[in-house]
């Protein structure tokens, strides 16, 4: 097998902050540029390589900055461009890159762009959007994340036209069939790559081309809008052009928000000949233990253990000679990595979600850390609609009110994977509103600070965040956890996940116990010659204990 090319990208930690919760520095009750500012000696004793933002473009918020109105300029609630040249040049002080947001597929209504758009059909604009003239009748169906009927069309009176939106009625999808939109995306691209900034994670960029004119939803589909949106005819020679034309020229890493990647497919993007990007991250381990993903139900038979370790082997395969993958358990769409797949009541939460942390970091691929995991921060599980901030919550509640389905069912679904879960403020201690802010926090500050915060576990050596601390060295230190080749074993155990990493002559056995029971580790391995390396528990005795996480070398 040939050996991995190493890159720099290969080897980080990606540390995502979600900028509105992390720290207000000026009291208005929504985090800043400022408040990170303030924290970067925080993130630098992490000990991450790259953090990665969320997006700090100029928008009017109908989705937190996922509809961006100026790409050139940074949201007022966020701050200045001076402070983003003081905020990157802190980063770059400190030797940890910076990664942005690229929202592309669709922008703000309220761009310039779209403005323009709207007011006649002969608008040099016109053709930067989809629309759909009236006179041709209703336009085919296509499904819209967050819209309160469920439609990607939008009437629109001025021009007696619908336009396309995939997401909520104020982000307007781009029509990258038009050139001039792609060099438009070009151009704002090289502006931010000339300020300095180390790479772009690409929102949905899979979505980016459609299938024209617009059709019924071929029946190959059978109702899966997200896979079909994801295979619009031209997307990869997009990606090729933007490669060729800008990305190729700097030192900078791209990843895409991959829905609809699967393991036959993501390849095309990320394999290094194609010259297109550089990692993908996919949907298969955040959809699991749906009922209906499409409506947010959970299946109160939660979710399989099993599948969730053959989602993760079968990922990981892909990339064993070619392109490289991504690892992560929660970001800014999801819940608390420990509520979701670890367990969070108070005798579990710790040390469950040093299991997680093992986890991540042992596995092969960039992996992409979610701000506040670290402290084990946990859901929030909102009782009523209106604590929640989130327009994909607020809209399906409006849907499923509208079509009289069950909403206390839906409600109970949201407590486990509502996105504001995850968007809760960073506890950095026990004071009021946990340190995040003076003023009113945007989003509700979880009760539970009192007790989970970065000032309490700052000094304790075996809270969660120092854990994560250690954790990150002993990756950097051992070369096998990151470009070591994996192999699964007892892929069928219902407890266990074990596999190996391996790197020249180096054997490393990681064995992770996810329930709250002892267990067996009938891996096949005999530990009587191995080596206790690293854990959350003080060593390893053949059997483990209640989400124990063992690093042995063999
Ligand atoms: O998310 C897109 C997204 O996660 C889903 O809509 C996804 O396409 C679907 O669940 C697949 O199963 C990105 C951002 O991460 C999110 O925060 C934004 O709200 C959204 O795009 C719109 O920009
Ligand atoms: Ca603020």
């Amino acid at each position: 097998m040939s050996e991995t090319e190493r890159k720099w990208w290969k080897e980080a930690v990606v540390y995502q902050i979600y900028p509105r919760s992390f720290r207000d520095s000026n009291g208005d009750g929504v985090g800043d540029l400022r408040g990170i500012i303030e924290k970067l000696d925080y993130i630098k004793s992490l000990g991450v390589d790259v953090v990665w933002l969320n997006p700090i473009f100029a928008s009017p918020n109908d989705d937190n900055g996922y509809d961006v109105a100026d790409y050139r300029a940074i949201m007022d609630e966020f701050g200045t461009m001076a402070d983003f040249d003081e905020l990157l040049e802190g980063m770059h002080a400190r030797g940890i890159r910076l990664v942005l947001d690229l929202v592309a597929n669709h922008s703000s209504d309220e761009h310039f762009w779209f403005q323009e758009s709207r007011k006649s059909r002969d608008n040099p604009y016109r053709d930067y959007y989809h629309w759909w003239p009236a006179e041709q009748g209703p336009p085919p169906a296509r499904w819209s994340f967050f819209d309160v009927e469920g439609s990607a069309w939008k009437y629109d009176a001025p021009t007696d036209a619908y336009y396309l939106h995939y997401f909520s009625v104020k982000q307007p999808d781009l029509n990258w069939e038009n050139p001039k939109v792609r060099q438009e995306v070009h151009d704002l691209v090289k502006f931010w790559f000339d300020k300095g900034i180390d790479g772009f994670r690409m929102d949905v960029i899979t979505f980016i081309s459609k299938d024209l004119p617009f059709r019924e939803l071929p029946a190959k589909y059978d109702g899966n809008f997200v896979q079909y949106y994801a295979e619009g005819p031209h997307l990869h020679e997009y990606l090729r052009e933007f490669n060729r034309e800008v990305l190729s020229k700097y030192d900078i890493m791209t990843v895409a928000e991959g829905p609809g990647t699967t393991t036959e497919n993501v390849l095309d993007f990320v394999d290094e000949d194609r010259r297109e990007l550089n990692m993908s991250y996919h949907f298969d381990i955040s959809n699991l233990g749906h009922k209906d993903l499409a409506k947010k139900l959970m299946d109160p038979a939660g979710w399989d253990f099993r599948e969730f370790k053959r989602i993760f082997a079968r990922w990981d395969a892909v990339f064993r000679e070619k392109g490289w993958g991504t690892v992560y358990l929660g970001n800014h769409d999801f819940p608390r990595m420990v509520s979701r797949w670890g367990n969070d009541a108070p005798e579990w939460r710790e040390i469950s979600s040093k299991l997680l942390t093992t986890f991540l970091l042992t596995m092969r691929g960039t992996i992409y850390y979610y701000f506040g995991d670290e402290l084990a921060m946990t859901n929030i599980r909102f009782e009523r609609i209106e604590d929640y901030r989130d327009i994909m919550t607020i809209n399906l509640h409006k849907l499923i009110e509208a079509e009289g389905g069950d909403l206390a069912e839906f409600m109970e679904s949201q407590k486990l994977i509502a996105r504001d879960n995850g968007r809760t403020p960073f506890q950095w201690d026990a004071s009021a509103n946990a340190g995040f802010t003076s003023g009113t926090p945007w989003l509700a500050v979880n009760p539970n600070h009192t007790e989970i915060n970065a000032a309490a576990q700052e000094d304790d050596p075996d809270s969660p965040l120092n854990y994560f601390r250690r954790m990150i060295r002993f990756r950097r230190e051992n070369d096998a956890l990151i470009y070591g080749q994996t192999e699964y074993f007892a892929i069928d155990d219902d407890a266990v996940f074990a596999y190996t990493r391996t790197l020249g002559d180096r054997k490393l056995l990681i064995l992770l116990n996810f329930t709250d029971r002892e267990t067996a580790a009938d891996t096949g391995f005999d530990y009587e010659g191995a080596k206790y390396l690293f854990g959350n528990y003080d060593g390893f005795d053949g059997r483990l204990k209640p989400y124990q996480a063992a690093i042995l070398e063999i």
